[in-house]
């Protein structure tokens, strides 16, 4: 009889964190998103200032097990219900919504919220240690296919069960053979911090304003903890523009895996493909810089994506650094982001000059993410969709800046 293979390890647990709308204190639920990763959980964190139905998209679109609203406002009795509502609405009520809230929440708030179908409050004064087991004891779930689900949880679920390694049974849960959009696939790389969630989030603004029917999906890699094996999945904080029925965004947690991207993400990026929903494919590296080669750009394999970016800020380090970039020799384009930085004027010269030496045409784009409108983030989206030949003729009058000659 062949031996039992070992038991594998569960899958960690994934919350969704998020301070609800008109709601500035963010303090709170910083200190709890470490200590959940400290404590082994994956932390998808929206960020402050967000509406239910943000709230509830996210929840739906990254699987989580769970949403924690960390509330201050005095909203509390209302806006908890309606994230409440809102899943159950559309049809993802499993997923149970629970929080704190400090000096703001009282006993008798808790029986009323508890009511209307929130699950628990932690209040003032909870110790950290009682309220992370707890959490991980409750919310706990096994990754199961489930065929009530539908759309984006269907999808959702799909690159969870591919994320939990249970073999290629994902696959089926979204092939669609009614629907075959042509779709285009794109690597974002580079350095931590260099820009790379914000620039994705103006060209999917770009890609939502010039194709007013297509959809776009995101694909965020984040690093796991080595030590706890928690993540704070924090991309979601940058996308501003993936507040639309139209964007499909997904954090992924690299687990272990040391080439910049999940294990998973070749599976999420397949179930992508095949579910014929995608016109682009944005799939956002982990901050890599001199070694890595997330989409095997190089070697004999198959390539993961159609076409990589590698996204620089001015302060790379020097000219050496710069050469030891092999990215850079690969890569279809390249962006100097920041470039509102002082030292961009001397970036752009050098890095410029490093891709001469490629001699692969490959231009340089300087753009300003953090800068609405920019105009060089839109000649980027313009290189891109003509690369991919994107259908971006049917814009509105923002779209008309992009001409796109194929
Ligand atoms: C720090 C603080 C601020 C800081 C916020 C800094 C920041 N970036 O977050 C500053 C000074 C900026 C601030 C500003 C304001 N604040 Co203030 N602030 C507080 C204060 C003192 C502490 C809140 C806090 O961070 N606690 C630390 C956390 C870790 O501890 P805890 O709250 O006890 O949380 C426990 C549990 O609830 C749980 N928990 C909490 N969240 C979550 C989430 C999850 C997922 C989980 C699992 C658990 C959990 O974890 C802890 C376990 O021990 C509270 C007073 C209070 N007692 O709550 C007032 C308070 C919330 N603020 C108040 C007010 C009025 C304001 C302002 C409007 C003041 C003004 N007029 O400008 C502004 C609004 C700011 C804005 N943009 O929203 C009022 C709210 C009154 C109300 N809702 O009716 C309070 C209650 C003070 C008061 N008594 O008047 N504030
Ligand atoms: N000044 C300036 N800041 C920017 C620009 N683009 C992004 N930022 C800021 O830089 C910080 C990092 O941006 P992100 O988009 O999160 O960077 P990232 O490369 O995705 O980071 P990781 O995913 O952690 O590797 C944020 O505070 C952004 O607001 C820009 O063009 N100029
Ligand atoms: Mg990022």
């Amino acid at each position: 009889m062949a031996a039992a293979h070992p038991p594998r390890p569960a899958a960690p647990l994934r919350i969704l964190t998020a301070v609800p709308v008109c709601d500035g204190h963010d303090s709170a639920v910083t200190t709890i998103n470490i200590e959940l990763a400290r404590h082994g959980l994956e932390v998808i964190y929206l960020g402050y200032h967000q509406s239910a139905a943000a709230i509830v998209r996210a929840a739906i679109q990254e699987d989580v097990n769970v949403v924690g609203l960390s509330s201050y406002n005095g909203g509390h009795i209302v806006f908890f219900k309606e994230v409440a509502d809102q899943l159950k609405k559309s049809g993802n009520g499993d997923i149970p919504v629970f929080g704190g809230g400090g000096g703001t929440i009282t006993k008798a708030d808790e029986r009323v919220m508890k009511r209307q179908g929130t699950d628990r409050i932690y209040f003032a004064g909870t110790p950290l240690d009682a309220m992370m087991a707890e959490i991980k004891k409750d919310y706990a779930r096994a990754a199961k296919p489930n065929a009530k689900f539908k759309g984006d949880r269907a999808l959702a679920r799909a690159i969870t069960i591919a994320e939990s390694g249970l073999g290629t049974r994902h696959l089926s849960l979204v092939t669609s053979p009614q629907k075959s959009r042509r779709c285009f696939v794109v690597g974002v790389a580079g350095p931590g911090g260099a820009g790379k969630s914000t620039l994705i989030d103006e060209l999917t603004s770009r890609f939502l304003r010039s194709n007013p029917t297509g959809r776009i999906a995101l694909l965020a890699n984040d690093p796991s903890h080595p030590d706890s094996g928690g993540a704070i999945l924090g991309d979601r904080v940058s996308a501003i523009y993936a507040q639309d029925d139209r964007v499909f965004f997904r954090s992924l947690a690299t687990r272990g895996n040391l080439t910049g991207l999940s294990a998973a993400a070749p599976a999420a990026i397949d179930i992508l493909k095949q579910s014929g929903e995608f016109d682009l494919i944005f799939v956002e590296s982990v901050g890599v810089g001199q070694e890595s080669d997330p989409f095997r750009i190089f070697g004999k394999g198959r390539k993961l994506v159609d076409a990589t970016l590698f996204v620089l800020a001015p302060y790379y380090g020097g000219l050496i650094q710069l050469q030891k970039i092999a990215l850079l020799n690969g890569a279809d384009l390249v962006a100097l982001n920041k470039c509102d930085h002082p030292m961009a004027h001397t970036a752009k010269a050098e890095i410029q000059a490093r891709l001469d030496q490629n001699h692969r045409e490959q231009k340089l784009h300087p753009t300003t993410a953090a800068k609405h409108f920019d105009p060089g983030v839109d000649a980027l989206f313009t290189a891109i969709a003509k690369l991919g030949r994107l259908d971006v003729s049917r814009g509105g009058e923002k779209a008309c800046s992009m001409e796109v000659s194929s």
